[in-house]
């Protein structure tokens, strides 16, 4: 067991996090927390999926180094992805219902 973990931590401190943001939430609507992370230097999303034994997704959507959003904008009872691009102050939300992308300029300098 201490061996498993020595070899955990070893792959912990060697792999390189510094553009990643944890953004957990349910994606897949099971009603358990899946942990994820949004890579801001590729723009995409990593999740573990509670209901697939905790396998990995990739979802490409995204800018790099947007800020990811999480949130069921579109009451469907599904996580939506969105993201922010803080330079521009434009949001991008990916609706789960329709898969629609909705965009708007909100909390820029314009105010
Ligand atoms: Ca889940
Ligand atoms: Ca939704």
């Amino acid at each position: 067991m201490k061996f498993k973990i020595l070899i955990a931590l070893a792959m912990i401190s060697t792999a390189s996090y510094a553009n990643f943001i944890p953004c957990c939430a349910d994606y897949d609507g099971d009603g358990l927390l899946d942990p994820a992370v949004y890579h801001q230097d590729k723009g995409c999303w990593e999740i573990l999926l509670s209901s697939r034994g905790y396998s990995t997704r990739l979802i490409q959507y995204g800018l790099v180094g947007a800020i990811p959003i999480v949130g069921d904008f579109d009451k469907d009872g599904l996580v939506d992805f969105a993201c922010v691009i803080p330079d521009a102050g434009i949001w991008a939300i990916l609706l789960s219902s329709t898969d629609d992308v909705v965009m708007f300029s909100f909390g820029n300098d314009e105010w």
